[in-house]
Formats: C-alpha cells, sequence, structure tokens
C-alpha cells in the first residue's frame, strides 16, 4: 500500500489501473475522505487471472503439500505481527470499535490460515484393492487436484475475517486466486499483498482487482473464461447475477449469501443469557453480520419483561470514536448504506409498528457528525408480511412478536425465503434436539450465536446460499476429486 492510495495486486506487484483511474473511500466514521482506490476493469482483471494461471503452472504449483501449508502458517505468523497494521486498516474502513476488530477480525484473518493448512495435511482419502477379469492386482483410489484459479468476491462487513475464510483455503488445495474485495473495505486485502510479498509466496499466487460489481471489476472477474471457480460472499440477488454468469463455462459456485434469521426465545430459558445473546445477534457490528436476528419471536408469558430487558441493552450501546474503549457501537458502513436502513425505519412505522427504541440517527459529537451513524431500534406490532419483517435490512435492528407455542414459532421461523441461521434459548433439551431439525437453516445455535468450530460446515438454506466451506466442506469445493485404476 503506498500511503493513502489502494493499488491492485497483480503478479506480485502493486499497480495502478492502465487507465489511472481512481474513486474515493469515505470514513464511515467522520464522512472524511482516507484515500483513492485504482478502479480496475477487463484489462486489470485479465491481467490478474493470468497471473494466476500461470503461478499454477509454475513454482506454487509444483511445491510439496509441507512447502505450501509452511507458506501459509509464515502467512498467519506475518498478520500476527503485523496485527497493528491490520486492524487500523479494517478500523479506517469500517469504522468498527477496535476492540471488537482486534478480538474477532483481525485474530480470525490469522487463523483461517493456520486452520487450513492444517485441515488440508488431514485429508482422508480412499483406497480400495481390486483384481482385473484376468486375475491381476489393481488399485483404485481418489486424489485431490486443485480446481485452478479461484475468483473471491468478497463483502465489506467484515472484510478479512470473511476474505481469508475463502482464500486460506483456495491456497491451501494448490489454487491460486484473484480476490475482488467490497469497494467499501479495500485496505487488508491490499495489505495482505505486502503479507505474500514478505513471505515469499510466489507472484501470481495472491491477487487483488479493486473496483465495483456489475460492469466492473467484479462482473469481468466473473465472467472471465480463465476464471475455473467462483466463491462469492455477498446479497442474495448478487449471488443469483453471479451464478447465471458461471453458467457459461459451467463453472461451479459457492455461494454464502443473505439472511433473515430468527431468533427463539422460550419462556424457559436463562432470561439474562437470552437477553444478553439477541442483543448481540440483533446489534453486533451495527447489525451487519449475516448471521444476526433481525427477527426475534419470544413465548408470551415473558414478552414483555423480555421487550423491557432487550431495549435497555439497545440503549446502552453508545456510538462513538473506534478508539474510544467506551464506544458500544460503531456507525453503518456508508451513508448509502445507512439511507437504505432508514428507509426501512419509516416503513415499520408506516406499517403500523410499535417503536419501543431508537428509529433514527442518534446524537454524535459534532467531530463526528459526517459519518453513517443509527439508533439500535427495536419494534413490535407488525404483520408478518410486512418488508421489515420479510427483508434482510442489515442494519441494528429487530422486531419482536410474542409466540404461544413450539408448533406456532417452528412455522413462523421457517416461513422465509431465507436459510442462513436461527438463535433458540430453551433450557428444554428435548425441544433444542427437536428445533435443531425443524428449522430450516444451514446454523441452528441454542443457547449460543456466532459460535463455531472453524472445521465445521457454514452456508446457508434457500437463498441463503448453495454449498457448504469449513473444514474439509471446504477442500471439497477447492479441489476437483480424481479417480485413479491403477492395474499391475
Ligand atoms: P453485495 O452483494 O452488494 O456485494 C458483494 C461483492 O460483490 C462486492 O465486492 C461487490 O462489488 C460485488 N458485486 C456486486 N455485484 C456484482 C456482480 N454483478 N458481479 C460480480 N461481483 C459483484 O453485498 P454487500 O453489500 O457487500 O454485503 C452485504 C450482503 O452480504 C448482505 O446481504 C449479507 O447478508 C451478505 N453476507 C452474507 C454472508 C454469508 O456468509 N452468508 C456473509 C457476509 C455478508
Ligand atoms: O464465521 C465464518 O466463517 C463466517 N463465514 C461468518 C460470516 C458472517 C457473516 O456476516
Amino acid at each position: 500500500m503506498s500511503g493513502a492510495t489502494f493499488l491492485h495486486f497483480i503478479d506480485n506487484s502493486f499497480v495502478p489501473s492502465a487507465t489511472d483511474r481512481y474513486f474515493d473511500k469515505r470514513s464511515p466514521v467522520d464522512g472524511s475522505l482516507l484515500g483513492s482506490i485504482a478502479e480496475g476493469g477487463a484489462a486489470e482483471v485479465d491481467s490478474a487471472v493470468r497471473a494466476a494461471r500461470a503461478a499454477l503452472q509454475g513454482s506454487w504449483g509444483r511445491m510439496s503439500l509441507a512447502q505450501r501449508t509452511e507458506m501459509l502458517y509464515a502467512v498467519a505468523r506475518e498478520i500476527d505481527r503485523r496485527f497493528d497494521d491490520f486492524l487500523d486498516a479494517e478500523v479506517a474502513d469500517t469504522g468498527k470499535p477496535r476492540s471488537a476488530a482486534s478480538h474477532v477480525d483481525i485474530p480470525r484473518g490469522a487463523a483461517n490460515f493456520r486452520v487450513f493448512a492444517d485441515a488440508v495435511k488431514n485429508v482422508p482419502t480412499e483406497f480400495f484393492e481390486m483384481t482385473t477379469p484376468e486375475g491381476r492386482k489393481a488399485f483404485n483410489y481418489s486424489v485431490r487436484a486443485p480446481k485452478g484459479v479461484i475468483a473471491v468476491i468478497c463483502p465489506w462487513n467484515l472484510p478479512l475475517l470473511l476474505m481469508t475464510w475463502k482464500v486460506a483455503p483456495a491456497l491451501a488445495c494448490g489454487n491460486t486466486v484473484v480476490v475482488k474485495p467490497s469497494e467499501e473495505t479495500p485496505g487488508t486485502a491490499t495489505l495482505l499483498g505486502e503479507v505474500m510479498q514478505t513471505v515469499g509466496v510466489p507472484a501470481g499466487v495472491y491477487n487483488v482487482v479493486h473496483g465495483f460489481g456489475a460492469d466492473s471489476a467484479g462482473e469481468h472477474l466473473t465472467r472471465h473464461a480463465g476464471v475455473d471457480a467462483i466463491t462469492f460472499t455477498g446479497e442474495s440477488a448478487t449471488g443469483s447475477a453471479i451464478m447465471k454468469v458461471a453458467a457459461d463455462g459451467v463453472r461451479p459456485v459457492s455461494l454464502e449469501l443473505g439472511g433473515k434469521n430468527p431468533g427463539i426465545v422460550f419462556a424457559d430459558c436463562d432470561f439474562d443469557a437470552a437477553v444478553g445473546g439477541i442483543a448481540r445477534a440483533s446489534f453486533l457490528n451495527t447489525g451487519q453480520i449475516c448471521l444476526g436476528t433481525e427477527r426475534v419471536y419470544v413465548e408470551r408469558p415473558i414478552f414483555d419483561k423480555f421487550v423491557a430487558a432487550l431495549k435497555v441493552k439497545a440503549e446502552a450501546l453508545r456510538p462513538g470514536h473506534p478508539s474510544d474503549k467506551t464506544t458500544g457501537i460503531g456507525p453503518l458502513i456508508s451513508l448509502a448504506h445507512r439511507d437504505k436502513v432508514l428507509r426501512y425505519y419509516k416503513h415499520a412505522i408506516e406499517d403500523g409498528a410499535t417503536l419501543i427504541c431508537g428509529g433514527g440517527i442518534p446524537q454524535v459529537p459534532d467531530s463526528l457528525a459526517g459519518g453513517a451513524w443509527i439508533q439500535p431500534t427495536i419494534w413490535t406490532g407488525l404483520a408478518e408480511d410486512s418488508a421489515v419483517v420479510r427483508e434482510e435490512i442489515f442494519g441494528p435492528c429487530c422486531h419482536i412478536r410474542p409466540f404461544d407455542s413450539e408448533e406456532e414459532v417452528v412455522s413462523l421461523a421457517n416461513d422465509t425465503p431465507y436459510g442462513l441461521a436461527a438463535t433458540i434459548w430453551t433450557r428444554d433439551v428435548g425441544r433444542s434436539f427437536r428445533l435443531g431439525t425443524s428449522i430450516t437453516a444451514g446454523i441452528i445455535w441454542i443457547n449460543s450465536w456466532f459460535l463455531r468450530d472453524l472445521r465445521t460446515p457454514f452456508g446457508g438454506s434457500k437463498q441463503s446460499g448453495i454449498g457448504r466451506e469449513g473444514g474439509i466442506h471446504s477442500l471439497e469445493f477447492y479441489t476437483e476429486l480424481r479417480n485413479v485404476c491403477v492395474a499391475t
């Protein structure tokens, strides 16, 4: 990275666009200009894909598994060593509190490289002994080959965490990557290029092209015939557009998309734990987490008490500068995203919601007035067919509705086009197991939220995605299985 100019990282070099075009990156905290980002197009994508292809055929492709995994451990160590640089970059781009980024985003960035380097060394293999019709011995086994050049298209909400969640397993399996970070968050992907240089990862293995999505770097990348597979995290509508493009060339896709996840609270729950859990699920990262809870269902006997307790939690979240240790909630990613969230806030009132708290823009010091600040917001009283209850808002808000039976709440929870996650709070063990299978979602948390061993599968049902990543499931996406039979 050179100063506040974010360049592409192609074939081991930081380069501007051929057209020398840039766009601005503004701080979500105060609206100030943070820097300018090189805007990539077809030419930059083509250079990056060619570099990635050449690296597959060069030293990267010839490396032993041990050498390759050693490099990934070295990448993890270098992220640890430059922890503060990554933290500064992530906080500048997103405005999230430093304490949150230093506990979640940056450690997970390094952990992803370690976990997938470990995982790839322990892939189970198949090996069967056979006999040919003439009676000779034969051995039939499978091997995993890299898929090739992987396009990695990333969102802005957890930039390093979600990018390395794809890049680390892709490299562990011997692929090369071209990353298109979100136009909102260029920092940590660019910094990772410096790490790759320091560690000595061969040229072309990790490439970054900045730019926008449709008709820009993102679409050029997914359309490029030299891309063998596409892994994407972002909105369901974008995932659908990418899937159509991937049909040309019959290329595999892994899609981690949006959610409108239910939080379900039974009267027999540990009340304080449930309030704390739902508060995290609704407001963490200013509600910008795909796994978050914007639909909360609370069993009627504790409904009023729960609403009052969640209101206290929401109102305690003080907006503030990322470096201030007392900051409880950061801004949204941009003023444009705040406009979208505020439209839902207005819509909720038009649809007859009772506003429990929030609903607008908070008071912040004058120095932060240009930022994308928003109040954590709770509503009750909406019909289930309100857009506020059906559509993903991606802001710090939730609607709470009472329910009277397990059967009723399962039906409410499943009545959604999404199926990413659910968080359920109960002390009834039998019910936990029942809901673990009756809720249609990729991840079901009981008495917990956003807690997952990285070796387990992650992904969504219905419009929340296609495929699973995590542990062996990532390795399955990032490799091609070949069946070999050797007759002696
Ligand atoms: P987005 O879909 O707008 O953008 C994601 C990325 O795709 C960006 O890099 C963007 O430039 C690129 N892009 C946009 N249109 C494209 C196109 N036509 N072709 C190629 N690339 C294109 O999503 P966002 O606003 O950055 O992120 C928020 C969304 O991501 C929310 O819906 C959230 O639920 C979802 N998300 C899902 C997960 C998950 O794991 N399921 C995780 C994080 C975020
Ligand atoms: O924890 C993960 O690996 C993961 N993919 C989290 C996604 C969060 C979405 O915002």
